[in-house]
């Protein structure tokens, strides 16, 4: 411990019984398990405290050295959405037509994704994720963060299950490359868009792919005594 040490407060833990505990992950899981990636969504509105509650979530992430590395820019403007679409649709017609390898392509093929992006000025709110890969202090200095794309996406994973939970659709969208979202969002060049994530309702009879997650011994080691 030195002098910079922060002083300690009591652990707000709430002690869980053992079937309160087994019901709330089984609980939890199934909510989770009904989470899927939408593309077709509706352009009903959505209230603003659900989404600042689902964005104050995302802040409550562990970080490196408490740092919390991470901006969301919460986009409902038309303008910008539209500037957005335009800007993806541009890099995402490179990707498709020639950048992107063919077993890449094949990879996505079941998923049936294209260059067209109508969810990103259809969809009511886009949340932009950038990493912050230096801070500037009060005194003007730049400190560098640890951690910062873990830290940014571990906020993104909280803020996609908060979105879930609240009862709206999300869509994971990753152009490539995606500096142009720097310059419609007037961020600085010390923050690195990572994704981008689109939230709303789904449109009515909205469908998606009949994809099937990983049963836990396929992706999980157990390591017992
Ligand atoms: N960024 C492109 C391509 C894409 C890549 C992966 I990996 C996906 O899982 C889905 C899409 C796009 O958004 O279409």
């Amino acid at each position: 411990m030195t002098d910079k040490t922060l002083s300690t407060i009591e652990l707000a833990f709430e002690e869980l019984s053992e079937a309160d505990m087994k019901t709330r992950a089984l609980d939890f899981n199934a909510l989770m398990q009904r989470r899927r990636t939408v593309r077709d969504f509706s352009s009903r509105e959505v209230s603003r405290e659900v989404i600042d509650a689902c964005l104050a979530t995302a802040g409550s992430a562990p970080s490196g050295a408490n740092r919390q590395p991470w901006h969301f820019a919460l986009i409902s403007d038309a303008t910008i959405k539209k500037a957005i679409r335009s800007a993806a649709e541009t890099e995402e017609e490179e990707f498709y037509n020639k950048r992107a390898p063919q077993d890449w392509l094949d990879a996505l093929a079941p998923l049936g994704t294209d260059s067209e992006k109508p969810f990103l000025e259809h969809a009511p709110f886009l949340i932009v994720v950038f990493a912050q890969k230096f801070v500037v202090d009060a005194q003007g200095n730049k400190l560098k963060n640890y951690y910062v794309t873990e830290s940014a996406s571990l906020a993104t994973g909280l803020l996609i299950a908060a979105l879930h939970n609240a009862g709206l659709a999300t869509l994971t969208h990753t152009p490539s490359p995606m500096k142009f979202l720097n310059t419609i969002l007037e961020r600085p060049s010390t923050e690195k868009p990572l994704m981008v994530i689109v939230t709303g309702y789904p449109k009515t009879g909205a469908k998606v792919p009949d994809i099937h997650r990983k049963a836990l011994n396929e992706f999980v080691s157990v390591h017992e005594a």
